[in-house]
């Protein structure tokens, strides 16, 4: 059965390799045609050890990404091994712990924890999936206090924009609160440049997109746009966006990991999430991908390369998610645009 299953799959994914349109139902309605496949995240939940009377510290790839005395549960990319020990200072994934003199701001029952990712969406469902239609970079923070409750932040930076449509880019959080960051990411992310941007290998990085200055410089020049919920702003300036919101309700800090469900919106209304793939299909490619940043270079297809002719490993693990889940890793570098980490796109 499981043979028959991998064959399976394989022609599908081989099929689509060679005739990139697949054979969808549209008579399916838009909005019921999707449904996420966690098994397609790349990422999974991490159960913060904690101690009493200490701060317990989880740095992913040099970044802190939780400082808390709270069992939360983290999100870590799905390649990196959980195992009893994380100190040696070779782990990507590193965890011990400080006593509260050693950061005498933190509020005991409390905690911060970090997220540093790319997304790539592919932005239709008669699909290419070279996946760069949309790509970014976001930040995410999460403030939670056990007896106040939760305030979470987001910033976004354009990457690439390989796509002509009108896109939007949001978020669904953990209360089912929807938050449309923006309805045109061009012009909120890409300062309204034309055309397709930092898709074409043969092209030098739009520099534009992306300020030369720092962050923290770039967000002292912060507009607000506007405010779609009470004590909600959503702030632009050139190339980036900043947003943050307080959410008091169900506090469930086992399900941290996945507070952010971002999805594009297309075609005038229709969503597409990360790990969301066409129901109507069996071994669906997902329309959104999120990738955990690290130190290294990024690379991503060029214009209208299928992502498997990219990065090789992508096939195999569609077919069985659970393995080679660090396909990312390996890119054909001829076959994508790539975006330096020396600086260009830090912040
Ligand atoms: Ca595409
Ligand atoms: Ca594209």
């Amino acid at each position: 059965m499981k043979k028959t299953l991998f064959l399976f799959s394989l022609s599908v994914v081989l099929g689509l390799s060679s005739c990139i349109n697949q054979d969808s139902d549209y008579s399916v309605q838009t909005d019921e045609r999707t449904v996420i496949n966690e098994a397609l995240f790349t990422t999974k939940a991490y159960d913060v050890p904690v101690q009493e009377g200490r701060i317990s510290v989880v740095i992913l790839d040099g970044d802190t990404i939780a400082v808390t005395d709270t069992p939360i549960t983290v999100e870590i990319p799905k390649d990196i091994p959980v195992s009893a020990t994380r100190t040696a200072a070779s782990d990507r994934l590193q965890q011990f712990y400080i006593g509260y003199e050693d950061i005498p701001t933190f509020q005991p029952g409390s905690y911060i924890t970090d997220g540093n990712h790319i997304l790539l969406f592919e932005d239709s469902f008669k699909a290419d999936y070279d996946y760069n239609d949309l790509v970014l970079y976001v930040k995410t923070k999460i403030y939670g206090n056990a007896n106040v409750g939760r305030e979470v932040e987001v910033s976004v930076r354009g990457l690439a924009l390989g796509s002509t449509k009108t896109i939007g880019f949001g978020f669904t959080d953990l209360n089912g609160n929807d938050y449309l960051l923006t309805d045109n990411v061009r012009r909120d992310l890409f300062d309204g440049k034309g055309g397709m941007l930092n898709t074409d290998p043969a092209k030098q990085y739009e520099p534009g997109i992306i300020a030369d200055g720092g962050a923290d410089e770039k967000k002292d020049n912060y507009t607000i746009v506007r405010s779609p919920k009470g004590g909600s702003s959503i702030e632009t300036a050139g190339g980036y966006l900043l947003f943050d919101a307080v959410t008091t309700t169900n506090k469930n800090e086992k399900d941290l990991w996945k507070c952010f469900s971002f999805y594009i919106l297309v075609d005038n209304g229709v969503k597409l999430y990360v790990a969301a793939v066409d129901a109507t299909l069996n071994n669906a490619h997902p329309y959104g991908l999120k990738l955990s940043k690290n130190e290294s270079d990024l690379y991503y297809p060029a214009e209208t390369v299928y992502m498997a002719d990219a990065f090789p490993g992508f096939e195999s693990w569609l077919a069985n998610p659970s393995t080679n889940n660090d396909w990312y890793k390996n890119p054909v570098v001829e076959n994508c645009y790539k975006i330096s980490s020396s600086g260009m796109w830090q912040w």
